[in-house]
């Protein structure tokens, strides 16, 4: 039976219609300053905390419930006489339902200006305390602190006048998970200052090291596959330019596989400097071009594979103008990712409203600095069986100076351009990757492959049937050729010129084989396995 309510919320959302409903069913309304205030106000009996404890609201507000007429009432196990004569004996009433939310941390430190003052300012003390009071005495109290738990409560209320264990306990699971968010917010924000200055305004380059707090986005109608289920969750400060900070401008709700293809599409297309496209399908790129501008570096990406492409996300690291939405809209996108679009294009996309355009703002994103600066992930996570694995993330750029020619033969100029480019996009091809490229443009791309020799044969295929000749082409490797097999393969279809990390047991005679075949060969001493 619910007697007595106590209800101090921050977010005053529905808590006047559920004290209403309450008062419906004779429960005694206790409440905090503000809270009360909106109650009295709309006419509802209440008796202020202040009143029900004898001791007035102090310090600012910083002590209102802590006391032990609350905490008291909240903690005292009905079932034990001797709680309740301590109860007696101390004019302790119980308290049978508490309804908090908590001071707004989150959304104070998420502000722009927040201050270090601000932010502890809205550290909440009682609200926690009295959760967790409620919450571990389940059994006797009602835990809510979230508003869209009101209604199942009301709904219970109304049907059997009690609310049910299961409901009770399944509140008390919720509160203490909400308790740990909370906290986990706090040391995350105090983690990412400065113990020595206390400068909120470097706060920006710590967040790296401690992303484990997530902020829910949103629910996915389903997950890689229809009977999965899955949500999107988000860093809580998430890094400038990153896939999360998109702002969807058109199209249909975006899928578990349209945002990790996304993220794919964009991670690759923002490591170039240059204009440049990203066409992925299935986790893969199956075109990356540089160009001119957007146009010129789509249409050379679509070349690659513009069957795969049939269906694709795309990416573009510069303003997608008219002429680049015109060309896109020819074929079938799922969705397109642009740092920004001209009106003219958004205008084209328009009248196909099924494809989903994301504008991500690059505006905040260093070239140089932390990964955070960058818009990158410090980390990368992968799910075991009951374990997760955590890694730095693959985040290693190429320069010209780290290759190490190899053979007789040095590359020209332009052969270490093309490489250097090939390279660029293995890093973001699943492993065994090997990628055909020339004058800016991928040719053919094998991908995923058991086999480094089987990568090489498939990429080697899908040129030839797209129609694009790989004679005088580079050809990047994510790692190093186990055998010859490999490169013999790819000097057979034409290339001249490969960059592969190096470090095989058998480097020598893959070298051997590059000379023999009179092709020029460059070392990067780092792989780039991509799982
Ligand atoms: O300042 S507190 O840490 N100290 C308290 O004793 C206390 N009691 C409730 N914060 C406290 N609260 C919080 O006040 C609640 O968690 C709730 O968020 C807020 C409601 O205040 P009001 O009803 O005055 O708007």
């Amino acid at each position: 039976m619910i007697k007595t309510a106590l209800l101090s919320v921050s977010d005053k959302t529905g808590v006047l219609e559920l004290a209403q409903a309450l008062h419906a069913h004779n429960v005694k309304l206790l409440s905090t300053g503000g809270t009360a205030k909106l109650l009295s106000d709309n006419g509802l009996p209440v008796v202020e905390v202040a009143n029900h404890t004898g001791f007035p609201e102090m310090l600012d507000g910083r002590v209102k419930t802590l006391h032990p007429k609350i905490h008291g009432g909240l903690l005292a196990r009905r079932d034990l006489p001797e709680h309740m004569a301590a109860l007696a004996e101390h004019s302790i009433e119980t308290i049978d339902m508490l309804v908090v939310n908590l001071y707004p941390f989150e959304a104070t430190v998420a502000k722009a200006d927040c201050t270090l003052e601000d932010a502890i300012e809205n550290i909440d003390i009682g609200g926690p305390a009295m959760v967790r009071s409620a919450a571990k005495n389940w059994k006797d109290v009602v835990v809510l602190t979230d508003a869209a738990q009101y209604e199942q409560v009301l709904s219970e209320l109304k049907a059997s006048g009690d609310v049910s264990d299961s409901t009770k306990f399944a509140c008390s699971v919720a509160a203490f998970n909400r308790i740990a968010q909370y906290d986990a917010a706090i040391s995350n924000y105090l983690s990412t200052i400065n113990p020595d200055t206390r400068d909120v305004a470097t706060r920006a380059a710590f967040p790296e090291q401690h992303n484990a707090n997530m902020v829910k986005v949103q629910d996915l109608r389903y997950g890689e596959n229809s009977h999965q289920s899955a949500a999107l969750y988000r860093d809580l400060y998430p890094a400038p330019g990153s896939l999360v900070t998109s702002v969807q401008l058109q199209g249909k709700e975006l899928s578990y596989n349209n945002i990790a293809d996304a993220d794919a599409a964009w991670e690759c297309v923002k490591s170039f400097d240059a204009p440049a496209c990203v066409i992925i399908k299935h986790a893969n790129p199956c075109g990356v071009a540089v160009g001119v501008n957007a146009l010129e570096a789509y249409s050379k990406a679509f070349k690659t594979d513009s069957t795969s492409a049939f269906g694709g996300i795309i990416a573009f690291n510069v303003v997608c103008d008219a002429a680049a939405a015109e060309a896109v809209s020819k074929q079938f996108v799922e969705v397109l990712i642009a740092p920004d679009y001209t009106p003219e294009a958004l205008a084209i996309f328009e009248a196909k409203k099924n494809v989903r355009v994301l504008k991500i703002d690059m505006s905040g994103v260093k070239k140089s600095g932390t990964n955070w600066e960058q818009g990158r992930n410090a980390q990368d996570v992968k799910r075991v069986g009951s374990g997760l694995l955590i890694q730095t993330s693959d985040n290693h750029f190429l320069k010209k100076e780290d290759l190490k020619i190899v053979t007789k033969i040095a590359p020209t100029d332009a052969q270490i351009d093309d490489m250097l480019f090939a390279w660029q996009v293995a890093q973001y091809v699943k492993s065994n990757a090997i990628v055909y490229c020339a004058s800016g443009m991928t040719l053919g791309v094998g991908a995923g492959q058991m086999s480094r020799l089987d990568s090489a044969k498939i990429a080697s295929i899908k040129a030839q049937a797209a129609g694009l000749s790989l004679a005088g082409s580079s050809v990047a490797s994510d790692a190093f050729f186990p055998f010859r097999d490999g490169l013999d393969v790819v000097i057979d279809f034409g290339a001249t010129c490969v960059i592969q990390p190096g470090g095989s047991m058998r480097d020598d005679e893959v070298i051997a084989a590059a000379d023999e075949r009179g092709i020029a060969m460059v070392f990067t001493g780092v792989r780039h396995f991509r799982h």
